[in-house]
């Protein structure tokens, strides 16, 4: 069996609503204040089931819509979901203002399918139809419904003339209709909410795409909710699951009939993420004035509404009846995903200027790539997948990630990797797919990252891992990956938390590093009585070249301090003097070389450079054979 979405479309009058009834037996106007006015104000929905042409049922669920000027908002709300459109034009009136709205919206829409359906013919003469009809073929030309290779049917409702063939015809064009993919992701978008007795909130809504099944759990867009699905009914009938296609409602579980509304969406939970930006491609109605950049519009996608700007690609403005990349930012936070058809209404005053498809949901704020969104727009999903992975950089993209941004199944993302996996351009590292030439880079900054650290820091055995992740900026797991990489292609090495480059041992570190201790030791446990640095070199296990390395560093490192060619002090020891010569300057603001002795403890081969010393650091000045403490 196969479902199939039929949705009326037509001004207001021209007898949608008696059609469908006169189709189904059902009355779509289910509102007390619609039977009373005599006119659709929200949608209304009927089902019937045909005989297909290959013996097949067809299962046709129909949106009903008011054709009023007033209600186009809700009628925008009824069609986002539909496979097949009815066009119903009254032959009495022919065309007229909102059967060209309505017409504009499902082009915008990509519906590919419909038929157009002359109503009350029993009204007008042969020869006015025959105008009519001319009319609205001639309207009809170039479109979806050119009636070369689209039906036009003419019907009388009120006498049932034409009904069959427009069953006949009903019944081939939806057995053409392709089928919605019941097997993707699921998306409910909600189109009425209410209290049943003895249930509890229900929800209904066509189902866009996958299954819905008793006891799934669901996520609310926006907001984030999670609902259960306690019940599921197909077209008034209670049902294990709903699939694609299919008229929906769903009890659920775990929400309060206040917490939701038309617009938002039922989607599977941690899967996607509500958006306030999309890149899209938009196309400018030839009836309207140019959209300028930045202006402001009502958008509509599946039964949301709300208020977004549209940001320009590098243009002023859109002209009428051109196409043009864009950004909306929109107003609220919704769920939308590459593909999704949306229409745009003039701010103010309302009426229907354009629409198109959403080509990125994820886009940067200001990004001002349009070549990014040209491949997305005209790309393989092959070179699609590859390009999202390469706008991640280092960071690449996890297949739930890629999940979230396309709304494709894991399996599809997996085949449209396999290839460039194969050929090299995608790498996958941990669970993370990066592009082929960020995997280059990233090698040689990772290898140079750790030579850079080992010349800095020669005495150290290697760079923490956390240290080099912050070094190149990337995911642990992808560092991971490329160590693995780089250690299997003998690059680098990893010890523990180390990571070094080859031949870099840690046993010829661990003597270093010792000697540097010892040496360091020697001279801050001599205090002034600093022995001489030849001695405390040659007691080192290591040898001489580098025993001199180490007390550069430990020079560059201002640990030691070189106050002649021969004497060497520690930092701490001349600290020291410092204090001592500040509290001497309290009991006399001079000091000569005897004194300086006296209050030291040092011979007279020390008491000179160290003299001179502080001349040069400002803490004494010569005069004559004193120094002032300065
Ligand atoms: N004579 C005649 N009258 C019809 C026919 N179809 C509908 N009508 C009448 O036309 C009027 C409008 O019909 P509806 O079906 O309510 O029109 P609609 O397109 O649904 O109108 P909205 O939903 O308000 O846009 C009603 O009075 C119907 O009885 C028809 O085939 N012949
Ligand atoms: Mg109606």
């Amino acid at each position: 069996m196969k479902s199939v979405i039929v949705g009326t479309a037509g001004h207001i009058d021209h007898g949608k609503t008696a059609l469908v009834k006169a189709l189904t037996g059902i009355d779509a106007d289910r509102l007390e204040e619609e039977k009373r006015r005599g006119i659709t104000i929200d949608i209304g929905f009927a089902h019937l089931e045909l005989p297909g042409p290959n013996g097949e049922v067809l299962r046709l669920g129909f949106v009903d819509v008011p054709g009023h000027e007033r209600f186009v908002r809700n009628m925008l709300a009824g069609v986002g979901g539909i496979d097949l459109v009815l066009l119903v034009i009254a032959a009495d009136e022919s065309i007229k203002p909102q059967t060209r709205e309505h017409f504009d919206i499902c082009r915008l829409l990509a519906v590919r399918h419909g038929i157009t359906v002359l109503t009350k013919s029993d009204a007008v003469d042969a020869e006015t139809l025959d105008v009519v009809r001319l009319e609205v073929e001639e309207f009809l030309r170039g479109s979806f419904l050119d009636p070369t290779h689209s039906p036009i049917v003419v019907v009388s409702s009120l006498t049932g003339a034409g009904l069959p063939e427009l069953k006949q015809a009903l019944a081939k064009v939806a057995a053409e209709v392709p089928a919605k993919d019941s097997n993707a992701l699921a998306r409910l978008p909600i189109d009425r909410v209410f209290t049943m007795k003895g249930f509890g909130t229900v929800v209904t809504g066509t189902l866009v795409a996958g299954t819905i099944r008793r006891e799934d759990e669901l996520e609310v867009f926006p907001g984030g909710k999670r609902v259960r699905v306690r019940g599921v009914q197909v077209h008034g009938e209670p049902a294990e699951q709903a699939l694609a296609g299919q008229r929906t409602a769903l009890n659920l579980a775990g929400v309060a009939v206040e917490d939701l509304a038309r617009g938002m969406m039922l989607a599977p939970p941690d899967t996607f993420r509500a958006t306030e930006r999309a890149d899209v491609s938009l196309s400018l109605l030839s009836s309207a004035k140019p959209l300028k950049d930045r202006a402001r519009v009502h958008l509509h996608a599946y039964t949301s509404e709300m208020v977004a700007e549209v940001a320009l690609y590098g243009e002023k403005a859109i002209k009428p009846g051109e196409n043009a990349y864009a950004q909306l930012r929109m107003d609220e936070r919704t769920l939308l995903l590459p593909g999704d058809r949306f229409i745009v209404r003039q701010f103010s005053p309302v009426v229907t200027i354009g629409g198109g498809v959403v080509l990125d949901a994820t886009p940067p704020l200001r990004s001002k790539k349009g070549y990014f969104l040209k491949m997305l727009d005209e790309g393989t999903p092959e070179r699609i997948t590859e390009g999202r992975i390469a706008r991640q950089s280092n960071q690449g993209l996890t297949v739930p990630q890629l999940v979230a941004e396309t709304g494709w199944l894991p399996t599809s993302i997996r085949r449209h990797l396999a290839e460039s996996i194969r050929q090299g351009q995608i790498l996958q590292l941990g669970d993370r797919y990066l592009h082929g030439a960020v995997v280059e880079v990233l090698r040689e900054s990772i290898v140079s990252g750790v030579t850079a650290f080992h010349k800095e820091n020669p005495l150290v055995a290697g760079i923490s891992k956390e240290h080099l992740r912050e070094t190149v900026a990337t995911p642990p797991e992808v560092l991971a990956a490329m160590l693995d990489l780089l250690t299997s292609e003998k690059k680098l090495e990893v010890a523990g938390d180390l990571v070094r480059l080859p031949g870099r041992g840690v046993v010829l570190k661990d003597e270093e590093a010792e000697s540097k201790k010892t040496i360091e030791q020697a001279f801050s446990s001599a205090g002034l009585q600093v022995p001489a640095l030849y001695n405390v070199l040659a007691g080192l296990k290591v040898d001489k070249a580098r025993a001199q390395k180490i007390v550069t560093l430990l020079l560059r490192d201002k640990v030691l301090v070189k106050i002649s060619d021969e004497l060497v002090f520690h930092h701490s020891a001349l600290q020291q003097l410092r204090g001592q010569l500040a509290a001497y300057k309290t009991k006399s603001p001079k000091i000569d070389v005897g004194k300086f002795k006296e209050l030291t403890g040092v011979s007279r081969k020390y008491a000179i450079p160290l003299l001179e010393y502080l001349d040069r650091e400002r803490v004494t000045r010569r005069v004559g054979d004193e120094r002032v403490i300065l």
